[in-house]
């Protein structure tokens, strides 16, 4: 059976690597189950404390496989995002540990707004985000509609998603839609660093700034003081915290939690 997931057990942290590089990956409903369980069992697994995604071949993600479709057939689209786009966007959201996403060629509709649903994007300095949906009369989904406007600003947004013209990796980064684009070659090296970086950290502190990010912009100030007040005397009371604070004072490096092997 084709693989359509590649999913590797690293020190610490998991690489799942999207794996249908003659279609630049698109989903299919297989590679939307493998990905969805992967994602659960990666956040049960006490030997993962960081996810890397990816991309196999020379594209990250085309979106939706469009030759799915059967010929004649006005499907239900509505459905197939409650099905399978929705719960992986909610499931990577709600995920206590950090998802790091390596952009590493083309990321267009569903996929662009799969990698803008990740904590920490990085993408190849050959890689283009494209909001292709208009392109084919659809609504930008997979959260994009939401991330975008609050990432780069509505004006910018509308025009990407109404154009779908692609955006090149280095302007991505410079308007803040991710977080760097970095030379191809070296793309790997560094996600993969930042997440086995980010594997050691506290996980449990990790998750709680994503939470709080998370909530954020559905929050007052008042809201988000009384979420950081609550937030913060959890981490108070945690046993990384203590040993935080002991390894600062004892000039060395912290171990937090259960650290990978
Ligand atoms: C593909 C695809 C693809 C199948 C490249 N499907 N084969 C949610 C709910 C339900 C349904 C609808 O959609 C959604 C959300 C969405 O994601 S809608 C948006 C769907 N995606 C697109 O519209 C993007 C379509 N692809 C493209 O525009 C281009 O392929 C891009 C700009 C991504 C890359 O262009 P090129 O670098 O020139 O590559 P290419 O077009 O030659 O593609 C390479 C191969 O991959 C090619 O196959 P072939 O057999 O001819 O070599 C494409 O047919 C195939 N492929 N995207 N989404």
């Amino acid at each position: 059976m084709e693989q359509v997931l590649k999913v590797e057990k690293r020190d610490g942290w998991w690489k799942l690597t999207l794996n249908r590089p003659e279609k630049l990956n698109a989903f299919n409903e297989a590679l939307h189950a493998a990905l969805y369980a992967a994602l659960g069992e990666a956040a049960e697994a006490q030997d993962c404390r960081a996810i890397l995604l990816t991309g196999e071949g020379r594209g990250f993600c085309a979106g939706q496989d469009l030759g799915d479709r059967k010929p004649g057939e006005a499907p239900d689209l509505g459905n197939t995002l409650e099905r399978f786009y929705n719960p992986l966007i909610r499931r990577i959201r709600a995920l206590p540990k950090p998802v790091v996403c390596a952009v590493n060629g083309v990321a267009a509709g569903a996929g662009a707004n799969l990698a803008l649903a990740c904590d920490i994007v990085l993408a190849a300095q050959s890689a283009k985000f494209i909001q292709s949906f208009s392109k084919i009369a659809l609504v930008p989904d997979s959260g994009g509609t939401f991330f975008l406007p609050r990432l780069i600003g509505e004006a910018r947004a509308k025009a990407l998603m109404f154009t779908a013209d692609p955006l090149p990796a280095a302007t991505a980064a410079e308007w803040g839609l991710i977080w760097k684009a970095v030379e191809d070659e070296r793309l790997t090296l560094e996600a993969e660093n930042l997440t086995e970086r980010l594997a050691h950290q506290s996980t449990e502190g990790l998750a709680r700034i994503k939470h709080a990010l998370e909530v954020s912009p559905g929050n007052s100030l008042d809201a988000q003081l009384d979420l950081e007040r609550d937030l913060q005397r959890q981490a108070g009371k945690s046993a990384d915290y203590a040993e935080g604070v002991r390894a600062f004072l004892e000039k060395r490096p912290p171990r937090f939690g259960k650290q990978p092997a």
